[in-house]
């Protein structure tokens, strides 16, 4: 089912030069780039953005290094793109990720670990919203 959903390449990555490599692999599987935008994080868009967080130990470090640089945003369509765009990143901890997803051939960080893309098509209307607004 053709579906669209964002995925957002992090400072780490946008500091590593790895854009191009990044939405290189979402193009070569096959989806089409409907929108794309380099912007830094407001610390008041990084809070709404990752609202589902809010209560957990880890969302100051999640803000403070989201909002520590420029990041490029896409929102992307092709078929079953939210759960294959969450199998084509990798595991949360980029250094557990599978050789072969994004997080698995380009990083070893946790918090720092390359790129973000929606979990599902609620989360998708939420983070465009504020990634795009
Ligand atoms: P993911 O959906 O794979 O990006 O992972 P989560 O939604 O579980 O976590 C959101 C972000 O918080 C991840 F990018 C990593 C970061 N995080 C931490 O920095 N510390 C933690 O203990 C858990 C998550």
């Amino acid at each position: 089912m053709t579906e669209q959903t964002l995925f957002i390449v992090k400072p780490d990555a946008v500091d590593r030069s790895l854009v191009g490599a990044v939405i290189s692999r979402f193009e070569q599987k096959g989806f089409k780039l409907l929108k794309l935008k380099m912007f830094t994080f407001s610390q008041q868009q990084a809070e709404k953005f990752y609202d589902v967080h809010k209560d957990k130990p880890f969302f100051g470090e999640l803000t403070s290094f989201i909002t520590s640089g420029p990041v490029v945003a896409a929102i992307i369509e092709g078929n079953n793109a939210v759960a294959t765009t969450r199998i084509m990143i990798g595991a949360t901890k980029s250094f557990e990720a599978a050789p072969g997803s994004i997080r698995g051939d380009f990083g070893l960080g946790f918090s720092e670990n390359i790129i973000h893309a929606s979990d599902s098509q609620e989360s998708f209307d939420h983070e465009s919203r504020v990634a795009f607004e």
